[in-house]
């Protein structure tokens, strides 16, 4: 016997409701349901047109070049500048005035920056950048907060052509190293700190550490944040302040190449050294701004979209700042974290700037279930249009509750499934167009061919699982991994040939619509059964005690893997006791049977999260097989493994 994919859709299908879309919002909809069948008629010519939101300096004359697969040319010859794309255009429109960002600091001080003030700022980095030596092609690192100049040095390089690598502001001074050393980075943008958790962090200290290995780099710029202490290394750092404020607001951008590269980022791989995934231009613009277009079904003149991640992970470059840039789009940015002050800050926040739409993860929406649905209540969340959920298979059970509890039983939900190797969301209802099932991406957007194979690379049929694969290109796919093509080529073209394979298992329903159910290596083998993780871990969820739930195999001689459980009460359960892990025992038997019945059930504070907000699987297995964790530099918080260690030993 084995539980199977099909099983495990059946747990997590068991919220059977489907949501409409509603009338008036399908009535004004960007996208209606014509958009994928022109799409399956003419795929590029349909990209094509897409491609018209892009401004061009000099037109393409081939929408795909897909001769040197898997490596693809998009808008073959064309040129373009993807900060005059982002805001010199918009300007040039009149629209100069309009908010690009309200901008809101964990302390509660704000910054309103318009496109105009964008153009001033971006320009001035630009001029800065190339005085202080930058040039065309150079790698430039950005380790910061999440404030404005974040934005202004990413535009400022795209302006004047250097690729940055944008590392995540919570990574160690060890991954700063590896990234730095991996592209030849000479030149770092940085912050004194950031404030997370009410507390200034130290982001100039963690560079000035990670830079006595990487003697390359020469040129450290460091914007005041916080006004802490800082070490100074005269010669090599100079205040963002000296550099920048001096400078003309006046830059001529030049125009790039299509396949120019824009950054490359870091991607915390499972194991071994991360992958340095490169995106370039043009396709990347393409399909940021279609997707934001298309998904958030963006009403530039009156919305105010919020993506709730950091800009140190790719939703945040493609939904903080390209994609909502290219579309002349007012976005909020928040500095810091949902409980500082209080666990109502995020929901202050939608009321005070009548945000429109929110985009977070499922692990914030989980957070917040457990914090409680009286806390969201206390706030005016009527502005609210259309929320979406990115980063992690979203269990039916948080679906409904966000859906309910924040988007007021009234919005759409959108479950965008993509990956930083796709820059773009390539599987997610169409707001206006998709009867949504709680729990499910649904659909691969228009003019995307993703499918659902087989171990032998067939396809699979409804009610079937297996391996979630892309069988055409798309614009914003990654390019290549930084300096190794072999490692391109071996992990995402080699176990299907000629097929992009995601490494996410997902399974098509009766009706051929898909779930993601995970990463392929979250899947168990206990005693010859194939369990997912993510079905006893949403059969968990879906008792009532239970905030959040994590599941991992751990090696077991016997039976291959035992099913280990972490879990987080709701507030309002504690002091269960050994009678609730009995009662969530029972509870998951009830669910999915005896066979899924994890061996232990551990209650706990808290998960390893990256900052990104997924769990660390791999850590809490460390923690199951008690060994020494592992690498935790992409950990948000590197203190959690050792609090639930101890206690999980009682201590
Ligand atoms: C954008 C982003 C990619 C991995 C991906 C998958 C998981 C993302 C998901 C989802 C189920 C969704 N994932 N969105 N799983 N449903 N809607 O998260 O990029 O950090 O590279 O992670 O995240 O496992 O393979 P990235």
């Amino acid at each position: 016997m084995r539980v199977s994919t099909e099983q495990t859709i059946a747990a997590l299908g068991r919220e059977s409701r489907i949501f409409e879309p509603p009338a008036d919002f399908a009535a004004n909809a960007n996208v209606k349901a014509d958009a994928y069948e022109r799409a399956e008629k003419d795929r590029l010519g349909f990209w094509d047109e897409a491609a018209q939101r892009i401004t061009w300096a000099e037109p393409y004359t081939e929408v795909l070049d897909w001769s040197g697969a898997p490596h693809a040319k998009w808008f073959v010859g064309g040129k373009l500048n993807a900060a005059y794309n982002c805001v010199d255009r918009h300007v040039e429109n009149g629209l100069g005035d309009r908010v690009a960002y309200h901008f809101e600091g964990e302390g509660g001080d704000t910054r309103t920056i318009t496109y105009k003030d964008l153009q001033d700022e971006v320009n001035k980095a630009a001029n800065a950048l190339t005085e202080l030596g930058v040039k065309t092609g150079d790698r430039v690192a950005i380790y910061m907060p999440m404030i404005p100049e974040t934005v202004f040095a990413m535009l400022a390089c795209a302006r004047i052509g250097a690729p940055h690598t944008v590392i995540f502001g919570g990574f160690s001074s060890k991954a700063i190293a590896d990234r730095v050393q991996d592209c030849s980075v000479e030149f770092v943008i940085t912050a004194d700190g950031g404030y997370r958790k009410g507390k200034a962090s130290p982001l100039k200290a963690a560079v000035d550490e990670a830079l006595e290995s990487c003697p390359d780099v020469h040129t450290v710029l460091v914007v005041k944040r916080t006004g802490q202490e800082v070490a100074w290394t005269e010669g090599r750092d100079k205040w963002w302040s000296d550099a920048v404020d001096g400078q003309s607001t006046e830059h001529t951008p030049e125009a790039f190449d299509a396949e120019h590269p824009l950054y490359i980022m870091y991607s915390s791989g499972t194991t071994g050294k991360p992958k340095g995934i490169l995106h370039t231009t043009g396709g990347y613009m393409v399909g940021t701004s279609y997707t934001h277009y298309a998904v958030f079904d963006i009403k530039p003149e009156t919305d105010v979209f919020w993506t709730a991640a950091d800009i140190g992970w790719v939703t945040g470059h493609s939904y903080i700042v390209y994609g909502p840039l290219a579309n002349a789009t007012t976005s909020i940015m928040y500095e810091g974290t949902p409980d500082t002050p209080h666990q109502g800050r995020w929901w202050e926040i939608v009321q005070k700037y009548k945000a429109t739409i929110l985009y977070c993860a499922p692990t914030a929406i989980r957070t917040f279930m457990k914090w409680g649905h009286q806390i969201p209540a206390e706030y005016d969340l009527s502005s609210l249009r259309l929320i979406g959920s990115v980063g992690e298979p979203i269990n039916p059970e948080a679906w409904v509750w966000y859906r309910k509890n924040i988007g007021g039983d009234r919005t759409p939900v959108v479950d965008t499934w993509w990956q930083t190797e796709n820059g773009q969301i390539l599987i997610s209802p169409l707001p206006g167009v998709t009867a949504t099932k709680p729990g499910a991406a649904m659909r691969p957007l228009p003019g995307i061919v993703a499918d659902v194979f087989n171990e032998d690379g067939k396809p699979v049929g409804n009610n079937e699982g297996g391996y979630l694969v892309v069988k055409e290109p798309w614009p914003g796919m990654l390019r290549t991994l930084w300096g190794d093509d072999d490692r391109f080529q071996r992990t995402y073209w080699d176990r299907f040939p000629g097929v992009y394979f995601a490494g996410d298992g997902a399974k098509r329903d009766q009706d051929g619509d898909i779930w993601v159910i995970g990463r392929v290596d979250d899947v168990m083998n206990v005693s010859g059964h194939r369990l997912s993780t993510t079905e006893i871990e949403s059969a968990l969820v879906s008792h009532d005690a239970v905030a959040e739930a994590a599941v991992v195999g751990a090696a077991d001689e016997t039976t291959g893997q035992s099913i280990e459980a972490f879990v987080i009460l709701k507030q309002s359960a504690h002091g269960g006791g050994e009678d609730i892990v009995a009662k969530l025992r029972q509870h998951v038997r009830e669910e999915i049977g005896a066979i899924a019945s994890p061996r232990s059930i551990m209650l706990v504070e808290e998960l390893p999260k990256t900052r990104s907000g997924k769990i660390m699987r791999r850590l809490l297995r460390d923690i199951a097989e008690n060994r020494e964790p592992g690498d935790s530099t992409t950990l948000a918080d590197s203190s959690v493994v050792d609090r639930i260690r101890s206690e999980v030993s009682g201590g």
